[in-house]
């Protein structure tokens, strides 16, 4: 694509955003703050600490790993060891979908499991308080799983979930019992709690279950969390092909699945940044490579089906896949020849968590939208700048805070999927095994990339670039829309979705047509426009 000559100097704007900052938050800032060149890509400072006082748009690291990572699994028990507001708020806000098979399978995706701790708890310890919670959901449900999950107050006083996990664990018998320390401040985002979770389903989930799978194309679909029903579609897709879904991390997945998911052939990884951990500990201790797949875009999932197909190597598969293709598209593409007049041109911010500020990138140049500025809350520097970078990033005192788990080949079950030669012809072939090339790579020239943006900023990169699509999440929903420009959630796709796959992008092409050409945007005066140039605002309060 061509680079965006039509927007402000970019050099410009980060001075602008860093300029209002104290002299050491502005320098700690900069290097967060920059100027995108895909042919030389520039270091991004990334997964470091938010300086105190910035209003950053991240969460911590119990969300990361309760509510990301662990939550979607439909038959688990997650019990939260806290005070009551770390669940109320973790209860079902993420809007990750799921599908029991039939009425009478678990799902506890509706409930909300706390240990309520009271100050009592605080004072004399919360591990008795906890084992009666274990026993009470185990005597009402009967699970498969029970998972702990630490809130901060869990490590200061010092209570063992893993020893509480354990003993309950062999007391009932047939329930698998385990713990995470994903205390709130393990980390400096909920990424410390992505990779503490996978830590834990490695250890005490994946490999329990040795049943061969069925099928003939079998595959794991990683990071994909079916958030708007994005794995239903997905699934649909897959099943049209003839590809076996062993296992989903976690979207509209059962215990089984993942107990099980060490007997398919591969791993397709759509959010690196979550579950890369996974990818690379199930390839050294079960030999299954990974692959980055997206299958945000009409045009991304059909290029994923053929890099399946390209694993593969089956002759069938690629031609059924092409057939799918070919069923597919016309619908698509009648949406977007309709659509993409009225969307043409236009201009978009994206600013999520750690993947889809790159994957939905590729929604809007099927829009024939630029992103002008994007950036993570929490991505490494890889989900940036590709991989290849992996080994320079300096591993500072807060990632040394977060176990690497030390895996080896199974003696029994390794069983490398394809051998050295079979991979080196992939690559010949284009196909990147166990590689992520990271965002900026396919960013415009000059576009701004932001990591851990603040609201500050946020603000004004609207001033600056009015531009007419702003991505986020409902912190900063109704702030952006009150500038008049639109905010669409790509965290909860407000309520929307599926936004993957074919129909996914048809309903992406659809949602976002009817909010960047709304004439309601331009009717919108924001309070101090109201007021009128210079005049002062203040916040209105009541006394007694
Ligand atoms: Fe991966 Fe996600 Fe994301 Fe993420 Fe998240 Fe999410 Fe996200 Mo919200 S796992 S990194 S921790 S794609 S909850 S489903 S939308 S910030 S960009």
């Amino acid at each position: 694509m061509e680079a965006n000559t039509h927007f402000p100097d970019p050099s410009q704007v980060r001075e602008e955003l860093i300029q209002k900052y104290p002299a050491k938050v502005a320098k700690k800032r900069a290097k967060s703050i920059i100027v995108n060149d895909p042919q030389i890509i520039p270091e991004v400072q990334a997964n470091v600490r938010t300086v105190p006082g910035i209003i950053t748009q991240r969460g911590c690291s119990y969300a990361g790993c309760k509510g990301v990572v662990l939550g979607p699994t439909r038959d688990i028990v997650n019990i939260v060891h806290g005070p009551i507001g770390c669940s109320f708020y973790a209860w079902m806000t993420r809007r990750n979908q799921t599908r029991p098979e039939t009425l009478e399978d678990a799902n506890f995706i509706p409930y909300c499991f706390s240990t309520d701790m009271q100050e009592e708890n605080i004072v004399f310890g919360g591990e008795k308080k906890l084992k009666q919670a274990i026993q009470e959901a185990y005597d009402l449900f009967h699970p498969k799983s029970i998972a702990i999950f630490s809130t901060c107050p869990v490590g200061l006083i010092g209570d063992d979930v893993h020893a509480a996990s354990r003993e309950m664990k062999e007391k009932l018998g047939d329930c698998n019992v385990f713990g995470f320390s994903c205390e709130g401040y393990r980390g400096v985002s909920q990424s410390a709690g992505h990779h503490i979770a996978n830590n834990g389903v490695f250890k005490h989930m994946v490999g329990r279950n040795n049943t061969p799978s069925e099928g003939k194309f079998k595959l794991n679909l990683l990071g994909e969390y079916n958030i708007g029903g994005d794995a239903f579609e997905i699934e649909r897709i897959f099943e049209k092909c003839g590809i076996t879904l062993v296992a989903s991390f976690s979207g509209n997945s059962t215990v089984d699945q993942i107990e099980n998911a060490h007997t398919a052939d591969l791993n397709v990884i759509l959010c690196h940044r979550s579950i890369n951990y996974m990818g690379d500990m199930m390839e050294t201790k079960y030999g299954i490579p990974w692959m980055k797949v997206n299958f945000v875009g009409a045009e991304s999932s059909a290029k994923s089906l053929r890099k399946i197909a390209e694993y593969f190597g089956d002759e069938g598969l690629k031609a059924r896949i092409e057939e799918v293709i070919a069923e597919e598209m016309p619908k698509v593409k009648a949406i977007i020849d309709e659509i993409l007049p009225r969307t043409t041109g236009k201009t978009a911010m994206l600013f999520v968590g750690g993947s889809r500020a790159h994957h939905y990138q590729d929604l809007f140049n099927e829009l024939g939208m630029t992103t002008v500025a994007a950036g993570y809350e929490f991505a490494h520097r890889d989900d940036y700048e590709g991989r290849n970078v992996l080994s320079s990033i300096k591993i500072d005192a807060d990632s040394k805070n977060i176990e690497e788990l030390k895996v080896l080949p199974d003696p029994e079950l390794y069983n490398p999927r394809k051998t050295e030669a079979e991979l080196a012809a992939l690559k010949e072939k284009g196909l990147e095994i166990n590689g992520y090339e990271g965002m900026m790579k396919q960013m415009t020239k000059k576009s701004l990339v932001v990591d851990d943006l603040s609201h500050y900023e946020s603000e004004k990169l609207i001033e600056i670039y009015k531009p007419d699509i702003f991505c986020a999440g409902i912190k900063e929903k109704y702030v952006v829309q009150k500038m008049g420009v639109p905010l669409k959630q790509l965290h909860s796709y407000d309520y929307g979705g599926p936004y993957t796959g074919f129909e996914g992008a048809v309903n992406f092409y659809k949602d976002i047509d009817r909010m960047v050409n709304n004439p309601v945007w331009k009717l919108i005066k924001a309070p101090w426009e109201k007021a009128g140039n210079g005049a002062a605002l203040e916040a209105t309060y009541v006394t007694q």
